[in-house]
């Protein structure tokens, strides 16, 4: 195993015992960091570096910005097809609800991910993944929910899997059976006969690590998400729910009810909704890039969820209709302009707290015996991560310990 000094770097460690010293960004100016192995054995000063450290192979890194690698915790990158088109029916007044009733939406993408082999399918979400390692991620969650039969929401997370063993970089997997209602079923015919029989074997073959659902007018009603969440958690598996995106379901609550990691979108969500999840520890993860898209005009709760003290973490969303959206710097961007986010709320939205919303507890973080999770980049400050748009000054990436 490795042991790298990292020195001559400015630190944004999102630590909470060095923002709390009013540092938004947990900054360390001068620092150094120490890396044994998959974990970091020391960050601070770089003058109150421990002699033995000094020993250790080094590395000077020009006095560039190092955060935590970034974290990418809502995508459904997987799938196969391609939507541009609805994005020519929306411009010409369609809405995007409108246009999933007439079958095109979540069901098109459907279709051509049913079609498509396990190794296409890999093969189309290797360069999406890719996009998103330039950022400077180095964890990403990805969701099923594109099959809505067993075979192919195996299919999809056998690739979530395997895309960690083509590439440096941590895949947390979703289960998102209840996404869309397949014709010609009917929702409780289809959670019952399918959604239910396929979460049992996903996690009978490790291939789930967390359970979601799409609660919406056009898709399940809270009650039906509640089945799947009682099954989840016979199963021990973590619940995240889409929710409040579109209109008021009553998502978010259900969500608190089931102490879910976090509850997703939340345009429509209330005051009472920031509360339920400040008191049941659920993360609100804001997407961007579906508001944009879809040019929505109803903003989420930003300062219910900034009073209630609920973590606020950001995501791509990256997915074929609602957010073709593959960078997670220009979704801090984007978190920033449309929903007036600080930089630092953004820099830990992509980090601490997008760690939080995957149950992650080592990593988001620059912190000793935490994976050495890092990006470096060719930035003066850390709000300019927030701040430039379309770049990627991404230096390097070290993901478990190992430069990639
Ligand atoms: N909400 C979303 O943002 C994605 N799924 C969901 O439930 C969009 C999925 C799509 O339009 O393909
Ligand atoms: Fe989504």
């Amino acid at each position: 195993m490795s042991q790298l000094l990292l020195h001559h770097l400015q630190a944004a460690t999102l630590s909470p015992a060095q923002t709390r010293n009013g540092q938004l960004y947990g900054e360390l100016p001068q620092a150094a960091i120490a890396i044994d192995g998959e974990r970091i054995a020391w960050v601070g000063p770089e003058t109150a570096c421990p002699d033995h450290y000094r020993n250790w192979e080094t590395l000077d890194l020009g006095g560039r910005l190092v955060t935590p690698g970034l974290i990418d915790c809502h995508t459904h990158l997987v799938f196969a097809g391609n939507r541009a088109h609805e994005f020519e029916l929306r411009l010409q007044g369609m809405d995007y609800a409108g246009i999933a009733r007439a079958g095109g939406g979540i069901l098109s993408t459907v279709r051509a991910t049913r079609a498509a082999s396990a190794d296409e399918l890999l093969a189309a979400a290797l360069p999406r993944l890719d996009s998103l390692l330039a950022d400077g991620v180095t964890s990403v969650e990805i969701k099923s929910g594109y099959g809505l039969d067993t075979e192919t929401e195996l299919k999809i997370l056998r690739v979530a899997r395997r895309l960690a063993q083509e590439r440096p970089v941590r895949i947390i997997s979703t289960y998102l059976g209840a996404h869309a209602i397949p014709a010609p079923l009917d929702a409780d015919t289809y959670i019952d006969s399918i959604c239910l029989p396929t979460l049992r074997q996903a996690h009978a073959e490790g291939l789930v690590d967390q359970v979601d659902g799409f609660c919406e007018n056009i898709a399940f009603n809270p009650r039906q998400i509640e089945t799947v969440f009682r099954l989840a958690q016979t199963l021990g598996l973590p619940c995240k729910l889409h929710a409040e995106q579109l209109s008021h379901q009553g998502g978010t609550r259900l969500a608190a009810r089931y102490r879910a990691l976090s509850a997703d979108h939340l345009e429509y969500a209330t005051e009472a909704d920031a509360e339920a999840m400040a008191a049941a520890g659920t993360v609100a993860v804001l997407l961007p890039g579906a508001f944009y898209a879809l040019q929505e005009k109803q903003l989420p709760p930003i300062d219910a969820l900034r009073r209630h003290r609920v973590p606020v973490a950001l995501a791509t969303d990256l997915n074929p209709g609602s957010s073709p959206l593959y960078s997670l710097l220009m979704t801090m961007n984007m978190a920033c302009t449309l929903f007036r986010l600080t930089p630092a709320e953004a820099l830990s939205g992509v980090t601490r707290h997008a760690a939080a919303a995957l149950g992650l507890t080592d990593c988001g973080m620059l912190a000793p015996g935490l994976r050495a999770d890092l990006a470096v980049w060719d930035v003066e400050s850390p709000a300019e991560l927030a701040w430039r748009m379309a770049d990627r000054p991404l230096y390097r990436r070290l993901s478990a310990g190992c430069w990639a």
